[in-house]
């Protein structure tokens, strides 16, 4: 399976830290802003995978738009990691404003539900919390996606889990869609025989 992994957030949440966290398992503490397509292989139930991970930047076009996202980052996308920080109230809020927008970008588009985790990062720095876990899991439960805290400076293995959640959902989605060629094939063969019957008779 190879997967496209989207990370979207505010600046300044820690979005470049997890990722990097995530493929070298080190914490390196300043990360510039720079725009970032990272490949990566990791072996998955055995089978080697290919990720690929966009560090994508929070764009002008992000931040006036109200109700929708870059279409062709969303077609990209397997799969959506939104991250906030709790020390960061705006953040949190641009995160419930990409929920929204990714709805209507779907609704709009007609494209097929896309696996998204939701994470609150800098949990090491409880002391300045001012988004509450209860928020950040509410506002996952209404985007019907799982919800994570971590924390990329402190640990690498709640940040492993946060990729592995997702990955875990990409394929579930997969297993699903898979399912639809089985319908779409009933399909392809009824208007196989109604083409054919109309040729026929012609
Ligand atoms: N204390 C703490 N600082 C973090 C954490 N994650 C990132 N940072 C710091 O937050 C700043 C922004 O991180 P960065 O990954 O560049 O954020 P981005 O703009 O969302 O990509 C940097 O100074 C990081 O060192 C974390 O979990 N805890
Ligand atoms: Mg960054």
């Amino acid at each position: 399976m190879d997967a496209n992994i989207l990370v979207l957030g505010a600046d300044n949440v820690g979005k470049s830290a997890l990722i990097v966290r995530f493929l070298t398992r080190r914490f390196i503490g300043e990360y510039g802003d720079l725009e970032f397509l990272y490949t990566h292989s990791v072996i998955m139930d055995g089978r080697e995978q290919t990720l690929n991970v966009w560090d994508a930047p929070y764009t002008q076009q992000d931040q006036s738009s109200e109700t929708m996202l870059c279409e062709k980052r969303l077609q990209w996308a397997d799969g959506l990691l939104l991250v906030y920080s709790i020390c960061d109230r705006a953040s949190f809020n641009v995160v419930s404003k990409l929920v929204q927008a990714i709805k209507t970008t779907k609704q709009l588009l007609g494209f097929e539900k896309i696996p998204m985790v939701i994470v609150g990062n800098k949990r090491d720095l409880h002391h300045q919390r001012i988004v509450l876990s209860e928020e950040g899991r509410m506002l996952a439960l209404s985007a019907d996606c799982q919800f994570y805290e971590v924390s990329a400076a402190d640990n690498y293995h709640s940040v492993l889990g946060v990729f592995h959640g997702l990955l875990d959902r990409i394929r579930e989605s997969r297993v699903s869609v898979k399912k639809l060629p089985g319908i779409k094939g009933i399909v392809k063969s009824m208007s196989a025989v109604f083409n054919r019957r109309r040729t026929d008779s012609l």
